[in-house]
């Protein structure tokens, strides 16, 4: 009984909320996150709910716009469609909520949050379908999270929409870019966002990719947790930046890491990085 009690905690108390709120603030401090833009879901822990489960209090069953029959009855915590990231922190039950889905996953109900009103986020469907990519290749997958990075944006207009070339200049640009997403980087050509179409293009290349390029719109990332979801964005976005700074100086660059030179890191780092991307220039 005395354990028990100890678990019950206040709903901003608990591990999960604090760890959102942070990756939230974090990615507006990067400026990645203008008005009302990007927006970031975690599936969260069965023991997470249970912690604070004396203050949630169910909503209306509402659509989602996608059936994610693996993910039901799974619960997500979630940002606001229309809010602001930079409010998250100091208005957390405002900007965020905690969602439900039913035993079909096809809808959800709100459990905690959004006490002004309003719906998560507009990109629901892509987040909760990407997720469910994730779910089934490893449960340990709980972050998906898409943000307006300026670098990364900038590039997709001077960057064929190509996952080789994007992929490996990423690689070439910052030395830990291989280890951190040995897999590469998926891309969508730019699609009108918030449905169900671009929600299937992402999690789609998600069975391959961690990261995925929206073209002129930004990113979407998945992560078993808060640190490696935003870590992963943080790292292709710096990446990104030393290449639009280098191509600010010249279109060509003079030296780079060769592909023989990726194949002793990946000897030395234990990872696979597919040849596909190394190909001679
Ligand atoms: O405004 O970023 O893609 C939220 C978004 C939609
Ligand atoms: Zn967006």
């Amino acid at each position: 009984m005395v354990n028990e009690k100890r678990k019950m905690m206040k709903f901003l108390d608990a591990e999960f909320v604090k760890g959102f709120i942070r990756m939230a603030t974090d990615g507006c401090n990067m400026g990645w996150h203008e008005r009302n833009g990007g927006n970031l879901s975690y599936r969260v822990k069965p023991y997470e709910v249970d912690e604070v489960k004396e203050e949630l209090k169910a909503g209306e069953w509402r659509e989602i716009g996608a059936a994610v029959p693996n993910l039901a009855r799974e619960y997500f915590l979630v940002t606001g469609s229309g809010k602001f990231f930079r409010n998250v922190q100091d208005k957390p039950e405002d900007s965020i909520c905690l969602i439900e889905l039913d035993e079909k996953g096809e809808n959800y109900r709100i459990m905690w949050g959004l006490v002004n009103g309003g719906r998560p986020t507009s990109e629901l469907p892509s987040h909760l379908m990407s997720h469910e990519v994730k779910f089934l290749k490893n449960p340990e997958y709980r972050v998906i999270y898409h943000t307006h990075t300026t670098n990364i944006i900038a590039l997709t207009f001077v960057l064929p929409l190509d996952e080789k070339v994007i992929t490996r200049e990423l690689w070439e640009m910052a030395t830990e870019c291989p280890v951190v997403f040995p897999d590469g980087v998926g891309v969508v050509p730019w699609m009108v966002p918030g449905g169900r179409e671009i929600g299937v293009e992402t999690s789609e290349l998600m069975k391959s990719y961690d990261i995925v390029i929206w073209a002129h719109h930004g990113i979407v990332v998945a992560g078993t947790d808060f640190d490696i979801a935003f870590g992963l964005a943080h790292t292709a976005e710096k990446s990104a930046e030393i290449l639009v700074k280098t191509l600010s100086m010249s279109p060509k660059k003079l030296q780079t890491i060769t592909p023989q030179n990726f194949r002793d890191l990946a000897v030395d780092f234990k990872v696979t990085l597919p040849e596909k991307f190394l190909y001679e220039k």
